[in-house]
């Protein structure tokens, strides 16, 4: 048994950290302990320029206040409304401002905790659907190699990232993937989308013909995929998986968890890109990262399938405790509000050439094999150590962290996405600092 007494507040043993190296975190912690627009401080007393917007989710920055203080007005007024069955009235108000600056087909939002909740979310939708149209045998679900869509079955199933998959068991029955996208022989260093690729999108052709298109329910994509290492779409390619769903009755799905709230330049990727998906996941930026929520995007045509039967049936058996939490719709209509008042939504194209400028002047140091970038979302991919792979980008990411810069690795890429406010003095500052550390890599 283990001695409780001997648990001291600042016991770090407890606490299992998420995607984190826990023995080698608990030996040197890194502990921020406040933040302000673009900065944290670490708990000793260091100001650390954020280059990842938390975890690409504190899009408007730190410690808003018109965010802060609607949280705090929420909380005094009214906790918690029963999900199921009850209202309240800023759900409701979220929703609506959601579908003013969503696409236009986007009328309808379903509300969740997280991106991985907004996956199963989309998912589940997309089945039913087909289910409530006479078209129950489309069940398969689509998804591609080196996506990422949060961490529970359905997203880890039609996700890529062969490490969130292995553990786990048998997965999803019915799921088949897409090629991924990244061509980096063809084209590495490019700035935005890449020239070549389009022809990808044809794997859903050959995937119809192996399983029959009666059988798919729906294609689910990163339009941008983040984690992985920020893997743009070719050119075209977008617009031929559309098409090609449309041809075969499948619905697209985009996850827009990180590209959701003006990453790209544009409030959503589907604008930025001129594609509509049936659905859209989000989460992230939707509170500004501040309070755990996510949201589902539809059209009526997905939505109002589901209105049918007597009416005092539930049409959807789907939702959590906390689906559109008081609090959480609070902070989701200040942060809606923060980004109307300072045009964050489309700063990032603003932004764009500057950051890119910046991203790429980094060619040619050390190690660094391609750049890749758009909007305000950079990466550096950096040749592995020779059977040692994830070692020199996490390497970076320690050495920029004590140089006061924080930035993301995944595998041997270094992404940012810093918030929208960044100024183009920070952009340097962040881009010179990491520009350094490539220099100090063994
Ligand atoms: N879909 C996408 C496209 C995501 O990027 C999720 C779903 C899951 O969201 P939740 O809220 O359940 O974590 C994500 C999350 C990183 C990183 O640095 C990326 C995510 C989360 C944490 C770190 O690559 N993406």
């Amino acid at each position: 048994m283990s001695d409780r007494s001997a648990s001291a507040p600042n016991d770090l043993r407890a606490f299992w950290m998420p995607f984190t190296a826990n023995r080698q975190f608990k030996k040197a912690p890194r502990m921020f302990v406040a933040a302000r627009d673009m900065h944290y401080t670490t708990s000793d007393g260091r100001q650390v320029l954020d280059g990842t917007a938390g975890l690409w989710c504190c899009n408007a920055g730190h410690c808003r206040p018109k965010i802060t203080e609607a949280i705090q007005k929420q909380a005094a007024e009214l906790d918690y409304a029963p999900a199921f069955q009850m209202g309240h009235p800023k759900a409701f108000e979220l929703a609506s401002r959601l579908t003013e600056i969503a696409p236009e087909p986007f009328e309808h939002v379903f509300f969740t905790n997280s991106g991985s909740e907004s996956v199963e979310t989309a998912l589940k939708i997309a089945i039913a659907w087909h289910r409530a149209r006479g078209e129950g045998a489309r069940t398969r679900l689509i998804g591609r190699e080196r996506g990422y869509h949060g961490v529970n079955f359905g997203g880890i199933s039609v996700g890529g990232i062969v490490a969130n998959r292995k553990h786990f068991g048998a997965l999803l029955t019915g799921v088949d993937h897409l090629r991924h996208t990244h061509l980096p022989e063809k084209n590495a260093f490019t700035r935005g989308q890449p020239e070549h690729g389009a022809e990808l999108a044809d794997d859903l052709e050959r995937l119809c013909a192996l399983h029959d298109p009666s059988t798919i329910a729906a294609v689910i994509v990163e339009p941008m995929a983040g984690s992985t290492g920020v893997l743009l779409p070719p050119k075209g390619y977008l617009q031929r998986l559309r098409e090609i769903c449309d041809r075969h009755g499948i619905l697209l799905i985009f996850d827009e968890v990180i590209t959701g709230f003006g990453r790209l330049g544009s409030p959503f990727a589907a604008q930025h890109y001129d594609v509509m998906p049936d659905l859209i996941t989000t989460a992230k930026g939707l509170t500004n990262g501040v309070i755990p929520m996510g949201a589902v995007l539809t059209t009526a045509r997905i939505h109002d399938a589901f209105m049918t039967g007597p009416e005092h049936m539930i049409e959807l058996f789907h939702g959590y405790t906390y689906s559109g939490n008081p609090i959480a719709a609070a902070a989701g209509l200040a942060t809606l509000e923060t980004y109307r008042d300072e045009a964050l939504l489309t700063r990032a194209a603003e932004l764009e050439p500057y950051w890119l400028d910046a991203l790429f002047s980094l060619r040619g140091l050390p190690h660094v094999i391609d750049i890749r970038g758009q909007g305000l979302i950079g990466a550096v991919e950096l040749e592995p150590i020779a059977g040692e792979p994830t070692r020199r980008a996490f390497s970076a990411f320690l050495k920029a962290y004590e140089k006061g810069i924080l930035i993301r690795t995944t595998g041997d890429t270094i992404a940012m996405s810093p918030p929208l406010i960044i100024s183009k003095a920070q952009i340097d500052e962040l881009i010179g600092t990491l520009g350094d550390v490539l220099k100090t890599l063994d």
